[in-house]
């Protein structure tokens, strides 16, 4: 039997990270794959890096890996939110997110990406607006998975736990976001994601009489020790949205 643990977006959020590996574990699930988003924010890179290092588990790297080991094309004013995470990370663990490559294929039918095939920075299965994700057009979904062969594609980036089947029987998951349950950005225009509640999503895909069924996990943590060090941090708009899943 096919059986994965997916997670992704995890945001160096180490406490929600716990809960859902003592899930997997509780589970006795011996895949995992992590697609990327790893590190990033203002919470806890640097345990968080060591604690998936030991594992062996199928990686992914995200838009806001890259800002941590790659040098810009043209050179920008870092943000103080890089440049913060970028001096709690040891050189092994800069090293071990810049090995991971940008898809990967897992077993004979998944394939990985954080955002599209081709772009990180892209939300494969949601439209972002002020108000929050709509579902894209399954056209546009289709289009962006025209150079992949398996029948399965998991993504992450936007943070929203969801199952879309394309007509002909393709199937996508998100699932969701280990760490961060809201958010806003301003690129590539401002919009606002939101869960709705502070639960560590991750998800559990298996094949079983040649068909895929997805669960969708949602884990209390302690969310108020993610929310407090945010704060400490200087970022109380995370540390709302680490409690409330909302905006
Ligand atoms: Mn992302």
């Amino acid at each position: 039997m096919d059986r994965y643990a997916v997670m992704s977006d995890i945001h160096g959020n180490i406490w929600a990270l716990e809960a859902v590996l003592e899930d997997i574990g509780r589970r006795g699930l011996k895949h995992i794959v992590n697609l990327g988003d790893t590190v990033y924010g203002p919470l806890e890179p640097q345990a968080t890096a060591e604690r998936l290092m030991a594992l062996p588990l199928i990686g992914i790297s995200g838009n806001e890996d890259r800002l941590l080991f790659e040098k810009p094309a043209v050179p920008t004013p870092a943000s103080a939110a890089v440049e913060r995470v970028k001096k709690r990370l040891t050189r092994e663990s800069v090293d071990w997110l810049a090995a991971q490559p940008g898809t990967a294929v897992a077993g004979r039918e998944l394939f990985l990406c954080h955002g599209t095939p081709a772009s990180d920075e892209t939300y494969l299965l949601e439209r972002a607006s002020p108000r929050g994700a709509t579902l894209n057009d399954s056209d546009f979904i289709r289009e962006q998975l025209a150079s992949v062969e398996q029948p399965v594609v998991l993504c992450g980036h936007s943070h929203i736990p969801r199952a879309v089947q394309l007509d002909g029987g393709r199937l996508i998951v998100n699932p969701g976001s280990v760490g961060l349950q809201a958010y806003t950005d301003d690129s590539p225009e401002p919009h606002a994601m939101e869960c709705g509640s502070p639960h560590a999503r991750y998800a559990v895909v298996t094949k079983a009489r040649d068909r895929w069924s997805i669960e969708a996990i949602g884990l209390p943590y302690e969310w108020e020790k993610a929310a407090e060090t945010a704060r400490r941090n200087g970022r109380n708009d995370w540390a709302i949205w680490l409690e409330r899943g909302r905006v």
